[in-house]
């Protein structure tokens, strides 16, 4: 399988997330895709490749032009505001209160945050960038007649609204990918969303249509991130309607259990008649993830892919979340060769 893959995601190295009332450092960083692309070259898992560039417009046909224009200049006007740390908002346009555009730096950050652990920083504009092209790249070899394609993507997408950041995500690669399979003349797509965070952000954007349907497995939003969106009576709306799918679980969660819902979902996509599958590809289901509470093994991923290769599907893998560094290439890279042993 062939890999799409852009050393710009070094971009994005911020020095702090907000966590447990610290700013420690971030989770997602650099070494993560690092550690994917290594694991890629030792399993001679196919050609890495540079993502063309598509420009801004693909990203245009899913985020609000605003927020596009606030991620491309929040960091020049942060600094020349003369604060000192990364970009990170105090005050966010909660219940009742008017959801007009502040004009200062600190308030512009609340309105376009959908959660307030990630900062923004120098190069966070150009990695996201280009991690969407990585995505773009992705959809087009799909589009081109490959039955699998990795898009390695870094910084990952799932949290990226069309007009809000957050969750470690600023430009949401799988939903830019899928509409470009559209535009590009697909009638139907379907993004399978395994990361253990509910991928609230594809599921919003949408929400309100029935040319995508979105599934998600995830920890239940009751108790884990991103807290509120995820739940299982979160059908879809409008024209909508029956296009949405959460799964969501308990913590402990095992393979056994998650196969199961995993069943359920690739039922779901099969009767939907999707021309192509995106998958939002987190491993942070694997046990030892720092930040999640479900009970993956790294044997398990491969037959993950192995289930996943069985609805024969042109199938683009999306990387998104997955913390436990050692691990990430080996589980990542189990799902694309468990997909390539049955395909
Ligand atoms: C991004 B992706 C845990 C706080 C969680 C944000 C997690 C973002 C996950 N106490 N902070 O879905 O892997
Ligand atoms: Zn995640």
């Amino acid at each position: 399988m062939e890999t799409i893959f852009s050393e710009q995601h070094r971009l994005r190295d911020a020095k702090t997330e907000f966590f447990g009332g610290e700013l420690i450092a971030p989770h997602e960083k650099p070494s993560r895709a690092e550690y994917v692309l290594e694991r890629i070259k030792k399993r001679q898992l196919g050609p890495v490749s540079d993502p063309q560039d598509f420009g801004l417009d693909p990203i245009h046909t899913i985020h609000d032009a605003g927020f596009v224009n606030f991620l491309q200049t929040i960091w020049g006007e942060w600094t020349t505001a003369g604060f000192k740390g990364e970009a990170m908002p105090t005050a966010l346009p909660v219940r009742r209160m008017a959801q007009t555009c502040p004009n200062f730096v600190e308030g512009k950050l609340g309105f376009y945050a959908n959660s307030v652990e990630t900062s923004l920083t120098q190069g966070t504009w150009q990695a996201a960038y280009a991690s969407a092209q990585v995505a773009l790249t992705g959809a087009a070899r799909l589009q081109a007649g490959a039955p699998g394609v990795f898009s390695l993507c870094r910084p990952p997408g799932h949290h990226a609204f069309a007009d809000s950041y957050g969750g470690f995500c600023f430009l949401n690669n799988a939903a830019i990918a899928a509409q470009s399979l559209l535009d590009q003349g697909a009638a139907r797509v379907a993004i399978l969303d395994v990361d253990f965070h509910h991928g609230n952000g594809t599921q919003d954007i949408f929400y309100n249509r029935e040319d995508v349907l979105f599934v998600s497995l995830h920890g239940d939003p009751l108790e884990t991130f991103p807290y509120f969106l995820g739940h299982a009576d979160e059908t879809g709306k409008g024209a909508g309607e029956g296009y949405n799918l959460n799964i969501p679980m308990p913590a402990g969660t095992p393979f056994r259990i998650w196969r199961d819902a995993l069943r359920v979902g690739l039922e779901k996509v099969r009767n939907f008649g999707a021309d192509a599958l995106i998958i939002s590809l987190g491993v942070d289901t694997f046990e030892n993830d720092p930040i999640s509470f479900f009970k993956l093994k790294s044997d398990d991923f491969l037959t993950m892919g192995g289930d996943i290769a069985k609805l024969g599907l042109p199938t683009q893998f999306v990387m998104e979340g997955g913390y436990d560094v050692d691990e990430i290439g080996v589980n990542a890279v189990n799902v694309l060769e468990g997909f390539e042993q049955v395909n």
